[in-house]
């Protein structure tokens, strides 16, 4: 009776013992200065964006074209699939494959990166073609480029806006 008794006040404590601590660590991750280890919005850590360069199409309206040369460096996995230009409708990873007996461009299939992978988005080849962009931005300008890869984390880059007849 005596031994059931203890046992029953021991599971009790350690109970509330239990959830005061649950309590203290959900209070700390709300603490906006908890530091979040190596995360910074928008920026995934090993990757580089290198030359990158958002190229205007002759004719306003139609679409743009985004290169860059991207590498990482760090030690997750993931795929590059999905772009945002600010100011633009919409940005799409496009590759020329052949199609109906021509060559020709057409979306992407996601590209799976690791470490110490180089990839060039470059004219002929992988590049972000770039939809409804605002008429606001010309040449010389800068657009802002988030990056969503799978899992869902960001990486932003800046890119050079360039005439049509501008090198590419
Ligand atoms: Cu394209």
């Amino acid at each position: 009776m005596v031994s059931s008794l203890r046992t029953t006040t021991f599971k009790t404590a350690a109970a509330a013992l239990f959830a005061g601590t649950a309590l203290t660590l959900s209070a700390c991750a709300e603490e906006p200065e908890a530091p979040a280890p190596t995360k910074v919005e928008g920026v995934i850590d090993g990757i580089t964006i290198d030359n990158a360069r958002l190229v205007l199409a002759p004719v306003e309206g139609n679409p743009a074209a985004l290169y860059f040369d991207f590498g990482f460096d760090g030690d997750r996995v993931f795929s590059l699939d999905r772009f945002s230009v600010e100011g633009a409708g919409s940005a799409v990873m496009h590759q020329f494959g052949e199609y109906d007996y021509k060559v020709q461009m057409m979306e992407a299939m996601p590209v799976p990166v690791k470490k110490g992978d180089k990839v060039e988005f470059k004219p002929g080849d992988l590049h972000v073609m770039v939809f409804d962009l605002s008429p606001e931005i010309k040449a010389g300008d800068t657009a802002e480029v988030t990056m969503k890869v799978s899992g869902g984390d960001t990486h932003k880059f800046t890119a050079q806006v360039r005439a049509a007849g501008e090198e590419r």
